[in-house]
Parts: structure tokens; C-alpha cells; sequence
């Protein structure tokens, strides 16, 4: 029996098209397929929340692979060193134990498929343009093909909603600039804007990563880079585990936050 190129065609945009349309409402849209992304969204799904990421280039992962300065290892501390082994990356101590390496290909591919296996949905290829405000809350997310950016083509977007939307974009915060700019949103930050990223000081960068890991505007999280951008903390290099553990902590706020509503 030969192969039909249009049953090809036809399985693919039959099943992607399903896939979209199941998740054209859920309960948290996750921007940004980076470490504190996909740790969010691999914990939520994992507590039975329907979750997705949104991923604007091809491949996900954000800036695991590249480890420090292209070399393919990265650095986390013990706790990151958890979460690592949780999801089946090996792991080696270095020095006195207060450093672990982990090969950063290793933990961006465990990190993607202990995020799918655990239910979440991830959709590269989709940047996130706007999100969709009602009330002074943020209940979804603006979509379009990157392509159309790149190509700079004049397409209008289409609409997710969510009941969360975490901003992990990096020290982009893509996300937060546009609700600055065309909302002229008020954060919950000391200036009610984004503050910015300072200059690198891994060790109090690690845990500012953590504790800034919060509610920045209603309906929104910030994890990861963004935080620290968000509320002006120090950058961190390439030491991983406060990415995870933001990932980590913006799921357990946001998986709180759901049970109280239910
Ligand atoms: O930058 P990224 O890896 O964010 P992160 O989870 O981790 C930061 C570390 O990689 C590293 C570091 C650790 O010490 O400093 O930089 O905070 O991943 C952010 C992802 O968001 C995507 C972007 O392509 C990247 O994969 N992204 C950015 N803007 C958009 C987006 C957008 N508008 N829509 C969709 N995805």
C-alpha cells in the first residue's frame, strides 16, 4: 500500500487543529518555552491543571542549551539539583557539593518531555502580541505565527483565554512591555513599572529569582528572567536552579490560587 500525501496533509492539521481548539480556554497560559516556563507548566500539569506554552521560536528551551557562553553545561545549586533528578537528569557534584552540572541538551529535552508527558501542551512557532484584559485582569492571551513577524506581514491575531497567564519571556519581558505600553498597566512593583535587570551577582540574584516570583498584575505570574527584570534584581548567569525553582514556585501560587476558586 502506498503512501497518500494528502492523508498526510490530513492527519496533521486534523490533529493540530484538535489540539488548538482544545486549548482555546485553559486554566493557565504559560509565555516563554525557557527553564522557569517549562518548570511551571511540568508542575501544573502534573497537579491536573490544563496548561500550555506558548513558544515564539522553533525550538524550545530558551537559554538551557546555550549554557554558559555556548558551552553545553549548566550550574545549579542542590535544590535545583532536586528538581533536575525529579525529572530524570543526571546530575554531578562539583567541588564541595554546593555545585552541581548538569549537560544543558540533557535538561532541555527532560525538561519538554516531562512537561508534555505530564499533560501540558506546548506550541512553538506562536508568539504571544497582546494579552486580552477585562476588568483590570488579564484573562488571556493575543496570538500570532512569529513568521508573520518576521515576514513583517500585516495578519491579525486570534485569542486564547486563561484563567492565569505566567510571563517567563526572559530578560525580555515581552509580555509585560506591551501591557505597559498599550495598557498603560500599573505593576506591582516599588515603581509600578518594569525596573529593569542590574548587573550580575549570582548569589543574591538565585534567591531574588524566587522571591520575586509573584503575582505582578492581576492574572499574571512572573517567573524566571522576567522577574528579576520585572523587579529589578540582579542578573544571575549561567546558574539554573533559581529558574527552575521560580518555575517551580509560580506553579504552587498559581495551583493555590485555582483550588481556592473551584
Ligand atoms: O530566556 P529564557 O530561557 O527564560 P527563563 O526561563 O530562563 C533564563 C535563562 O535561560 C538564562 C538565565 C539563567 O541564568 O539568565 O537566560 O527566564 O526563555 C524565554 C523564552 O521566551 C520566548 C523566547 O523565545 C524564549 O524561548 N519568548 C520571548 N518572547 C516571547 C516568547 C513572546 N512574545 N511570545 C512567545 N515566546
Amino acid at each position: 500500500m502506498g503512501l497518500d500525501e494528502i492523508k498526510i496533509s490530513r492527519a496533521i492539521v486534523e490533529r493540530y487543529f484538535k489540539k488548538l481548539t482544545d486549548y482555546l480556554e485553559m486554566d493557565v497560559a504559560v509565555v516563554g518555552a525557557g527553564p522557569s516556563g517549562l518548570m511551571a507548566a511540568y508542575k501544573l500539569a502534573t497537579k491536573g491543571f490544563k496548561v500550555a506554552v506558548f513558544e515564539r521560536r522553533m525550538s524550545i528551551g530558551g537559554g538551557i542549551w546555550g549554557g554558559g557562553m555556548m558551552f553545553n553545561e549548566i550550574v545549579v545549586q542542590e535544590e535545583g539539583a532536586r528538581l533536575l533528578k525529579e525529572i530524570g537528569v543526571r546530575t554531578e557534584p562539583w567541588d564541595d557539593g554546593t555545585y552541581y552540572t548538569a549537560d544543558s541538551v540533557e535538561v532541555a529535552c527532560l525538561l519538554a518531555a516531562k512537561c508534555l508527558q505530564a499533560g501540558a501542551k506546548i506550541f512553538n512557532l506562536i508568539m504571544v502580541e497582546d494579552v486580552m484584559v477585562r476588568d483590570n485582569r488579564v484573562v488571556g492571551l493575543v496570538l500570532n505565527w512569529s513568521a508573520t513577524e518576521i515576514a513583517g506581514l500585516h495578519v491579525d491575531p486570534l485569542a486564547v483565554r486563561s484563567k492565569y497567564v505566567i510571563e517567563a519571556t526572559g530578560h525580555e519581558t515581552a509580555v509585560l512591555r506591551v501591557m505597559q505600553e498599550k495598557l498603560g498597566a500599573k505593576l506591582n512593583t516599588e515603581t509600578g513599572k518594569i525596573m529593569g535587570e542590574k548587573s550580575m551577582w549570582a548569589e543574591v540574584a538565585e534567591s531574588l529569582t524566587v522571591n520575586y516570583t509573584r503575582e505582578v498584575y492581576p492574572g499574571v505570574f512572573v517567573a524566571g528572567m522576567a522577574a528579576n527584570a520585572t523587579f529589578g534584581a540582579y542578573r544571575m548567569g549561567p546558574i539554573f536552579g533559581g529558574m527552575l525553582l521560580s518555575g517551580e514556585r509560580a506553579a504552587e501560587l498559581i495551583a493555590e490560587k485555582l483550588t481556592n476558586e473551584k
